[in-house]
């Protein structure tokens, strides 16, 4: 593989909503560059980027996968981001490494949820974008309506650079604003369109379509406004450099025509990309630390062939066969092929024997990668995603992405002792290529759990077990993370005496145990005056209330946002000790919360759901039969988007429930909000529930 200068590189994240067509947009862009020799399709899984089992077999993107396209004397890196919901946290890790990204708006549903999201990843890396049009051949498809929802949610700084030529069945080709030409493509071809004419039937919308971009690019530079009030219009030369400008200052978001199924636009997509996307040289500068925790100071580095060697891992993989497959940017310096780094986040040496660029699953050897450019490589040893590492005389930390917390757990139980056994170590291996999984055992019911960002998560977690380490393991129901707490107050005494012969146990103490807002925690006051509890023994006291606290009163969940004042006690010279003090802490922590009236706390989720508009009515009613609270209700381009609070003990079944009301046509996001209390008769079943699952748990242990 050819090196390139970073000025001829550009690093494109492809983002969209679920289904927008990221992968079959790639697999085009790919054909179009001549990289493929045909024109992969998700539906028949021959993607390039969509490379994984589960990925082909589901239909959908679960991880992001970095193809390159060479075009115009420029190497174009493509991360191809997964768009649903469970799977965006992978979106978010690895779109940090872009400079700049293709957001895809499906040209039927216009702006999605996942739209939004992805949107606000963009705005968090100060990524200049390009919007994509795309399924522009579908039926129903309508540029206008799509670009109405644009301008909704985004604003009228999206901007047609591009105008259909027929929408549906009728979608041929794209016209040019810019160059004020015609392309007109063959369906499923090259992607490479053929100029003419714009046809009479498009040019008037055509002629106003480019006045308003013309407009749009003078109104935010002074000198072109002059020469716009001037001549009525600019050059063409005008016109393009100061679109450039407007998109690389995030002034305009320029908005292109495709159909990814039939390979239309895609020369032209690849032009804008590379006449109007910034390189990340051309971004400046990146920020590191000199330590991430608190007191790090900030450390500036060009992104500069001339500046010490420095990168960031921003995706790691766990292939049975390549073992652990590492992507990272080249953030400053130029890497050379089996160059020794130091890790920076784990101090250690790291050997990059053999430095390749990614074609999805293909990695094409390099002798070396320059300032902003993306590579692979294989076999390090103990690297993992957001490591830096760089030229051991100039160290430097660049801050990880941070990804929200799952949120659903699972039990995971073995299906055999060999899969037991080889069960820790495989996920261990997928736990360091998704970081947004969580794996630990429940101290309750000391069972394993496995925690995502929502059930297929974890089932395509338990597929990839299967496919890849030979490992079967079977989901038990989803756990919900119950707290408890108290509404009333209490004022107690917890005493332990015990005379055994020889040495005895004795402590005492007296506290008052009051409730805080929701959210506030645990707080221990001490308010012992005149020694009766020496000061050495007040901690002892504290970490008893604090270990029963986590073990639970009513049902084994944490209890939370309550404080305790520790007022009186009594001691003994020489039986009382530190042991006896944590006992007679947890045993007024029970006293107490017999007296303080013991609730039990569910967690309340944000949910929105999208579908159109026929369904709204239904999913309302169903919303309020889950308990939910609906907030408000919208409607964008004939899509309704509801936004209710809903317990999370009801939403455990919802995807499947919603793809079953609507045939698949909704989707939906939840995210976590806040703790509220169980009602009564509800609490009293989950109450039992775990009673019953402990006493289980008892009696097996004892057989
Ligand atoms: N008619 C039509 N279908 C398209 C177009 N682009 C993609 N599709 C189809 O839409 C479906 C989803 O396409 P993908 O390319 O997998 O979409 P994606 O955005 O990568 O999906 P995720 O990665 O799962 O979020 C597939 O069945 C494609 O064949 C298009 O322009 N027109
Ligand atoms: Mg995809």
């Amino acid at each position: 593989m050819k090196v390139y200068d970073g000025k001829d590189v550009r690093n494109v994240a492809v983002a969209g909503h679920g289904d927008s067509g990221k992968t079959s947009l790639v697999s085009g862009l790919l054909y179009a560059a001549g990289m493929v020799n045909r024109l992969g399709r998700v539906d028949e899984g021959n993607t390039v980027t969509d490379f994984d089992d589960d990925e082909m077999a589901r239909k959908v993107t679960i991880m992001t996968a970095l193809a390159h396209a060479e075009w115009a004397k420029t190497k174009i890196n493509l991360l191809d981001t997964p768009g649903y919901n469970i799977f965006i946290n992978d979106t978010k890790a690895a779109m940090v490494a872009a400079d700049a990204a293709l957001v895809l708006v499906d040209a039927v549903a216009g702006v999605e949820v996942q739209t939004e999201k992805v949107w606000a990843f963009t705005e968090e890396y100060g990524q200049p974008r390009l919007m994509v049009m795309n399924k522009l051949d579908r039926e129903r498809a309508s540029f206008e309506r799509a670009l109405e929802s644009i301008h909704k949610v985004f604003g009228r700084t999206a901007v047609p650079v591009q105008l259909p030529m027929g929408e549906e069945r009728a979608f041929r080709g794209v016209i040019d604003l810019l160059a004020m030409k015609a392309y007109s493509y063959q369906s499923g071809g090259d992607g490479k369109g053929e100029a003419g004419e714009i046809p009479g039937e498009f040019a008037e919308a055509a002629q106003s379509a480019r006045e308003k971009l013309v407009e749009m690019v003078a109104e935010g530079n002074d000198a072109l406004l002059e020469e716009f009030f001037d001549k009525g219009t600019l050059s063409p030369e005008q016109l393009r450099q100061g679109l450039r400008e407007a998109v690389v200052a995030r002034r305009i978001f320029p908005v292109a025509c495709a159909s990814a199924y039939h390979n239309i636009g895609a020369d032209l997509l690849l032009n804008l990309i590379v006449d109007f996307l910034p390189t990340a040289v051309e971004r400046g500068t990146v920020t590191g630390y000199t330590k991430l925790e608190e007191g790090g100071e900030p450390i500036t580095r060009r992104v500069a062939d001339s500046e010490p060697v420095s990168v960031f891992v921003f995706k790691t993989s766990a292939d049975p066969f390549a073992g652990r497959i590492s992507y990272y940017k080249v953030c400053s310096g130029v890497l050379k092929n089996d160059a020794t780094l130091t890790n920076f986040t784990k101090g250690q040496a790291e050997r990059f024997a053999h430095i390749t660029v990614g074609q999805g699953k293909e990695h094409v050897g390099v002798q070396e990668l320059r300032a902003g450019d993306i590579g692979v490589v294989t076999k390090l040893k103990d690297t993992l995603t957001g490591d830096t590492l760089g030229d051991k005389a100039a160290p430097i930390l660049y801050r990880p992405v941070k990804l929200p917390e799952p949120l659903i757990a699972f039990a995971i139980q073995a299906k055999s002792r060999a899969d037991e056994d080889r069960l820790g170590q495989a996920l261990h291996r997928i736990l360091e290529e998704d970081p947004s999984l969580r794996f630990y055992r429940d101290g309750q019911t000391k069972e394993f759990l496995l925690a995502g960002a929502g059930q297929q998560h974890v089932e395509v977690i338990v597929s990839r077990l299967k496919k890849r380490y030979s490992v079967e393991v079977q989901l038990k129901a989803p756990k919900v993370p119950y707290r408890e707490t108290i509404r009333g107050t209490a004022d107690v005494e917890g005493k332990h005496k015990k005379q055994t012969g020889g040495h005895g146990q004795f402590g005492v103490c007296n506290i008052k145990m009051e409730p805080l807002p929701r959210g506030a925690g645990f707080e221990f006051v001490n308010d012992i005056f005149g020694g009766s509890i020496p000061r050495n023994y007040i901690p002892a006291v504290e970490k008893g209330v604090v270990e029963s606290a986590q073990r639970g009163f009513l049902a084994g969940y944490p209890v939370v946002d309550f404080r305790v004042i520790l007022h009186d006690g009594k001691y003994h010279d020489v039986d009382s000790s530190e042991l006896a003090f944590k006992i007679a802490g947890s045993l007024a922590f029970k006293n107490a919360m017999r007296e303080a009236k013991p609730i039990l706390l569910e967690p309340i989720m944000n949910v929105e759901v999208y579908a159109p508009e026929q369904y709204s009515g239904d999913l309302m009613g169903d919303l309020n039969a889950r308990r939910g609270r609906i907030q408000g209700m919208d409607n964008r381009a004939g899509t309704t988007v509801i936004k209710a609070q809903v317990p999370m003990a009801e939403m455990l079944t919802y995807a499947t429930d919603l793809t079953s009301m609507t045939q698949g046509r909704a989707s939906y996001s939840m995210e976590f909000s806040h703790y509220d209390t169980v009602p009564q008769q509800i609490a009293e079943k989950v109450i039992a529930a775990a009673k019953a699952e402990r006493g289980e748990a008892v009696e097996e242990a004892e057989t």
